[in-house]
Protein backbone atom coordinates (compact mmCIF):
# COMPACT_ATOMS: atom_id res chain seq x y z
CA UNK A 1 0.00 0.00 0.00
CA UNK A 2 1.54 3.73 -0.97
CA UNK A 3 1.41 5.62 2.07
CA UNK A 4 0.06 9.33 1.22
CA UNK A 5 0.79 11.52 3.85
CA UNK A 6 -0.59 15.16 4.38
CA UNK A 7 2.43 16.12 5.65
CA UNK A 8 4.62 14.77 3.37
CA UNK A 9 7.67 17.31 3.45
CA UNK A 10 7.76 19.46 0.48
CA UNK A 11 4.96 17.20 -1.30
CA UNK A 12 3.15 20.94 -2.70
CA UNK A 13 5.85 22.72 -3.29
CA UNK A 14 4.72 23.00 -6.55
CA UNK A 15 5.68 19.28 -7.12
CA UNK A 16 2.78 16.72 -7.33
CA UNK A 17 2.26 14.41 -4.47
CA UNK A 18 5.11 12.22 -4.05
CA UNK A 19 2.69 9.14 -4.47
CA UNK A 20 0.98 10.02 -8.22
CA UNK A 21 2.59 9.91 -11.30
CA UNK A 22 1.23 9.72 -14.91
CA UNK A 23 -0.49 6.45 -13.84
CA UNK A 24 -1.29 6.49 -10.96
CA UNK A 25 -3.87 9.19 -9.49
CA UNK A 26 -4.40 10.42 -6.02
CA UNK A 27 -8.43 11.86 -5.01
CA UNK A 28 -9.65 12.49 -1.94
CA UNK A 29 -12.81 11.94 -1.16
CA UNK A 30 -14.66 14.80 1.41
CA UNK A 31 -18.10 15.63 2.18
CA UNK A 32 -20.61 15.85 5.35
CA UNK A 33 -21.09 13.42 7.74
CA UNK A 34 -23.25 10.13 6.80
CA UNK A 35 -22.80 11.44 3.02
CA UNK A 36 -22.01 7.71 2.35
CA UNK A 37 -18.13 8.29 1.69
CA UNK A 38 -17.09 5.17 3.42
CA UNK A 39 -19.72 2.97 1.02
CA UNK A 40 -18.56 4.56 -2.17
CA UNK A 41 -15.05 4.15 -0.56
CA UNK A 42 -15.20 0.15 -0.36
CA UNK A 43 -17.13 -0.51 -2.91
CA UNK A 44 -14.48 1.11 -5.29
CA UNK A 45 -11.84 -0.44 -3.30
CA UNK A 46 -12.90 -3.69 -1.72
CA UNK A 47 -12.25 -2.81 1.39
CA UNK A 48 -14.18 -2.84 4.15
CA UNK A 49 -14.45 0.81 6.17
CA UNK A 50 -16.68 1.07 8.93
CA UNK A 51 -20.25 2.18 7.97
CA UNK A 52 -23.24 3.42 10.04
CA UNK A 53 -25.85 5.43 10.00
CA UNK A 54 -24.28 8.10 12.64
CA UNK A 55 -22.02 10.96 11.51
CA UNK A 56 -18.50 10.37 12.47
CA UNK A 57 -17.84 7.13 11.59
CA UNK A 58 -14.55 8.33 9.72
CA UNK A 59 -12.28 9.88 12.23
CA UNK A 60 -8.82 9.08 10.24
CA UNK A 61 -7.99 9.23 6.46
CA UNK A 62 -8.00 5.93 5.08
CA UNK A 63 -6.37 4.62 2.16
CA UNK A 64 -7.46 2.49 -0.45
CA UNK A 65 -7.01 1.93 -4.25
CA UNK A 66 -9.09 0.62 -8.03
CA UNK A 67 -7.67 0.31 -11.07
CA UNK A 68 -10.09 2.03 -13.65
CA UNK A 69 -8.70 2.27 -17.65
CA UNK A 70 -5.62 0.79 -17.07
CA UNK A 71 -4.31 3.81 -14.31
CA UNK A 72 -4.37 3.42 -10.58
CA UNK A 73 -6.22 5.43 -8.06
CA UNK A 74 -5.09 6.25 -4.49
CA UNK A 75 -8.39 6.59 -2.64
CA UNK A 76 -8.64 8.71 0.30
CA UNK A 77 -11.16 8.39 2.58
CA UNK A 78 -11.30 11.66 4.61
CA UNK A 79 -13.82 12.25 7.83
CA UNK A 80 -16.98 13.78 7.65
CA UNK A 81 -16.92 17.43 8.56
CA UNK A 82 -19.30 20.60 7.63
CA UNK A 83 -16.56 23.35 7.00
CA UNK A 84 -13.30 22.81 6.51
CA UNK A 85 -12.16 25.78 8.76
CA UNK A 86 -10.03 23.71 10.88
CA UNK A 87 -12.36 24.01 14.16
CA UNK A 88 -12.23 20.11 15.08
CA UNK A 89 -9.33 17.12 14.37
CA UNK A 90 -11.83 16.14 11.54
CA UNK A 91 -12.17 19.09 9.75
CA UNK A 92 -7.95 19.76 10.23
CA UNK A 93 -7.37 16.44 8.68
CA UNK A 94 -9.83 17.29 5.50
CA UNK A 95 -8.30 20.50 4.96
CA UNK A 96 -4.71 19.67 5.10
CA UNK A 97 -5.35 16.85 2.84
CA UNK A 98 -6.79 18.31 0.73
CA UNK A 99 -4.84 21.86 0.99
CA UNK A 100 -1.10 20.64 1.36
CA UNK A 101 -1.14 16.30 0.10
CA UNK A 102 -2.17 17.99 -3.40
CA UNK A 103 -4.51 15.54 -4.88
CA UNK A 104 -5.15 15.29 -8.44
CA UNK A 105 -8.45 15.51 -7.56
CA UNK A 106 -11.02 15.79 -4.77
CA UNK A 107 -14.42 14.28 -4.69
CA UNK A 108 -17.19 15.72 -2.61
CA UNK A 109 -19.73 13.61 -1.68
CA UNK A 110 -23.40 15.07 -1.30
CA UNK A 111 -26.55 13.68 -0.08
CA UNK A 112 -29.25 13.91 -2.32
CA UNK A 113 -31.30 14.44 -0.54
CA UNK A 114 -30.18 17.27 1.30
CA UNK A 115 -28.53 18.57 -1.00
CA UNK A 116 -28.36 22.48 -0.32
CA UNK A 117 -27.04 21.90 3.43
CA UNK A 118 -24.13 20.10 1.91
CA UNK A 119 -23.47 22.33 -0.56
CA UNK A 120 -21.95 24.94 1.85
CA UNK A 121 -19.10 22.48 2.12
CA UNK A 122 -18.82 22.68 -1.89
CA UNK A 123 -18.08 26.03 -2.05
CA UNK A 124 -15.34 25.94 0.33
CA UNK A 125 -13.38 22.86 -1.51
CA UNK A 126 -14.07 24.93 -5.00
CA UNK A 127 -12.54 28.26 -3.00
CA UNK A 128 -9.23 25.55 -2.06
CA UNK A 129 -9.05 23.54 -5.50
CA UNK A 130 -10.41 23.71 -9.15
CA UNK A 131 -9.77 20.19 -9.25
CA UNK A 132 -13.69 18.86 -8.09
CA UNK A 133 -16.26 15.93 -8.68
CA UNK A 134 -19.42 17.05 -6.88
CA UNK A 135 -20.79 13.20 -6.39
CA UNK A 136 -24.57 13.53 -5.54
CA UNK A 137 -25.13 10.34 -3.72
CA UNK A 138 -28.21 8.90 -1.77
CA UNK A 139 -29.79 8.72 -5.16
CA UNK A 140 -32.03 5.89 -3.85
CA UNK A 141 -33.40 7.83 -1.07
CA UNK A 142 -33.50 10.83 -3.23
CA UNK A 143 -36.42 9.27 -5.95
CA UNK A 144 -38.04 7.83 -2.73
CA UNK A 145 -38.72 11.10 -1.36
CA UNK A 146 -39.91 12.10 -5.28
CA UNK A 147 -36.83 14.55 -4.82
CA UNK A 148 -35.07 15.04 -8.59
CA UNK A 149 -31.46 16.35 -9.06
CA UNK A 150 -30.24 18.01 -12.74
CA UNK A 151 -27.16 17.28 -12.57
CA UNK A 152 -26.76 19.01 -15.61
CA UNK A 153 -27.98 22.05 -14.31
CA UNK A 154 -25.53 21.86 -11.03
CA UNK A 155 -22.64 21.21 -13.22
CA UNK A 156 -23.18 24.45 -15.03
CA UNK A 157 -24.03 26.46 -11.99
CA UNK A 158 -20.84 25.00 -10.15
CA UNK A 159 -18.17 24.91 -12.93
CA UNK A 160 -17.23 21.17 -12.82
CA UNK A 161 -18.74 18.11 -13.02
CA UNK A 162 -21.54 16.46 -11.16
CA UNK A 163 -22.29 12.93 -11.28
CA UNK A 164 -26.05 11.25 -9.92
CA UNK A 165 -25.09 7.81 -8.03
CA UNK A 166 -26.11 5.29 -5.74
CA UNK A 167 -23.16 4.02 -3.81
CA UNK A 168 -25.18 0.79 -1.93
CA UNK A 169 -26.05 -0.55 -5.23
CA UNK A 170 -22.90 0.64 -7.83
CA UNK A 171 -25.25 2.90 -9.74
CA UNK A 172 -23.84 5.70 -11.85
CA UNK A 173 -20.40 4.22 -10.53
CA UNK A 174 -18.96 4.60 -14.07
CA UNK A 175 -20.05 8.10 -15.00
CA UNK A 176 -18.54 9.10 -11.62
CA UNK A 177 -15.00 7.27 -12.05
CA UNK A 178 -14.72 8.62 -15.87
CA UNK A 179 -15.37 12.35 -14.10
CA UNK A 180 -12.60 11.36 -11.57
CA UNK A 181 -10.49 9.98 -14.74
CA UNK A 182 -10.87 13.45 -16.79
CA UNK A 183 -10.65 15.92 -13.87
CA UNK A 184 -7.95 14.12 -12.04
CA UNK A 185 -5.81 14.03 -15.41
CA UNK A 186 -6.52 17.22 -16.77
CA UNK A 187 -8.19 16.14 -19.56
CA UNK A 188 -11.50 18.42 -18.33
CA UNK A 189 -10.61 22.01 -17.50
CA UNK A 190 -13.03 23.26 -14.60
CA UNK A 191 -14.44 26.94 -14.00
CA UNK A 192 -15.25 26.24 -10.07
CA UNK A 193 -17.98 28.96 -9.36
CA UNK A 194 -16.30 31.66 -6.23
CA UNK A 195 -17.93 32.97 -3.73
CA UNK A 196 -17.44 36.72 -4.14
CA UNK A 197 -17.43 38.79 -0.72
CA UNK A 198 -18.75 42.51 0.25
CA UNK A 199 -16.27 44.89 -1.75
CA UNK A 200 -14.25 46.00 1.38
CA UNK A 201 -13.28 42.34 1.60
CA UNK A 202 -12.66 41.77 -1.60
CA UNK A 203 -10.13 44.56 -1.50
CA UNK A 204 -8.31 43.19 1.31
CA UNK A 205 -8.40 39.99 -0.12
CA UNK A 206 -6.51 41.15 -3.28
CA UNK A 207 -4.13 43.17 -1.42
CA UNK A 208 -2.80 40.21 0.31
CA UNK A 209 -3.43 38.02 -2.76
CA UNK A 210 -0.83 40.24 -3.86
CA UNK A 211 1.88 40.00 -1.40
CA UNK A 212 1.45 36.24 -0.33
CA UNK A 213 0.96 34.34 -3.46
CA UNK A 214 4.65 34.54 -4.46
CA UNK A 215 5.66 33.29 -1.14
CA UNK A 216 3.30 30.10 -1.44
CA UNK A 217 4.08 26.51 -2.93
CA UNK A 218 2.23 26.36 -6.64
CA UNK A 219 -0.37 24.77 -5.64
CA UNK A 220 -1.37 26.15 -2.43
CA UNK A 221 -4.49 28.77 -3.58
CA UNK A 222 -3.26 32.10 -2.42
CA UNK A 223 -6.84 33.68 -2.29
CA UNK A 224 -8.20 30.90 -0.06
CA UNK A 225 -5.18 31.23 2.26
CA UNK A 226 -5.75 35.21 2.38
CA UNK A 227 -9.56 34.77 3.37
CA UNK A 228 -8.76 32.37 6.07
CA UNK A 229 -5.81 35.11 7.56
CA UNK A 230 -8.36 37.60 6.71
CA UNK A 231 -10.61 34.76 8.95
CA UNK A 232 -8.24 35.28 12.03
CA UNK A 233 -7.66 31.54 11.47
CA UNK A 234 -4.13 31.89 12.93
CA UNK A 235 -4.05 27.34 12.07
CA UNK A 236 -3.10 27.93 8.55
CA UNK A 237 0.17 29.60 9.53
CA UNK A 238 1.11 26.95 11.77
CA UNK A 239 -0.01 24.50 9.21
CA UNK A 240 1.98 26.55 6.57
CA UNK A 241 4.73 26.49 8.46
CA UNK A 242 4.36 22.78 9.20
CA UNK A 243 3.68 21.69 5.81
CA UNK A 244 6.32 24.04 3.93
CA UNK A 245 9.28 21.75 5.85
CA UNK A 246 9.50 24.26 8.45
CA UNK A 247 10.78 27.08 6.41
CA UNK A 248 9.98 29.79 9.10
CA UNK A 249 10.90 32.80 6.55
CA UNK A 250 7.75 32.33 4.28
CA UNK A 251 6.27 31.65 7.62
CA UNK A 252 7.65 35.01 8.67
CA UNK A 253 6.51 36.61 5.59
CA UNK A 254 2.96 35.74 5.22
CA UNK A 255 2.57 36.21 8.81
CA UNK A 256 4.18 40.11 8.01
CA UNK A 257 2.20 40.56 4.95
CA UNK A 258 -1.56 39.51 6.80
CA UNK A 259 -0.54 41.96 9.67
CA UNK A 260 0.32 44.79 7.11
CA UNK A 261 -3.00 44.46 5.69
CA UNK A 262 -4.98 44.01 8.35
N1 LIG B 1 -30.15 4.59 0.85
C1 LIG B 1 -28.83 4.74 0.74
N2 LIG B 1 -28.05 4.72 1.83
C2 LIG B 1 -26.73 4.89 1.67
C3 LIG B 1 -26.13 5.12 0.41
N3 LIG B 1 -24.81 5.28 0.59
C4 LIG B 1 -24.58 5.15 1.91
N4 LIG B 1 -25.72 4.92 2.57
C5 LIG B 1 -25.91 4.71 4.02
O1 LIG B 1 -25.63 5.93 4.68
C6 LIG B 1 -25.06 5.68 5.96
C7 LIG B 1 -23.75 6.44 6.09
O2 LIG B 1 -22.81 5.89 5.18
P1 LIG B 1 -21.22 6.03 5.39
O3 LIG B 1 -20.60 5.47 4.15
O4 LIG B 1 -20.77 5.47 6.68
O5 LIG B 1 -21.11 7.62 5.42
P2 LIG B 1 -19.79 8.53 5.61
O6 LIG B 1 -19.96 9.68 4.72
O7 LIG B 1 -18.57 7.72 5.43
O8 LIG B 1 -19.94 9.00 7.12
P3 LIG B 1 -18.78 9.70 8.05
O9 LIG B 1 -17.61 8.77 8.07
O10 LIG B 1 -19.44 9.85 9.34
O11 LIG B 1 -18.47 11.01 7.44
C8 LIG B 1 -24.88 4.15 6.05
O12 LIG B 1 -25.99 3.63 6.75
C9 LIG B 1 -24.91 3.71 4.59
O13 LIG B 1 -25.38 2.39 4.43
C10 LIG B 1 -26.99 5.14 -0.75
O14 LIG B 1 -26.58 5.33 -1.90
N5 LIG B 1 -28.32 4.96 -0.51
MG1 LIG C 1 -16.95 7.41 6.68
Amino acid sequence: MVDIQADASGACRGRPNPAASPDRMVIALAGNPNTGKSTLFNALTGLKQHTGNWPGKTVMKVEGRYIFRKKEFILVDLPGTYSLLANSVEEQVARDFICFACPDATVVVTDATCLERNLNLVLQVLEITSRVVVCVNMMDEAERKKIRVDTEILSKELGVPAVAITARNGRGFRELLDAIHDVAGGVITTSPRLVLYNPEIERMVTGLEQKIGPLLPERLNPRWVALRLIDGDHSILNAIKCYLGGNAEVKGKVHASNTRCS
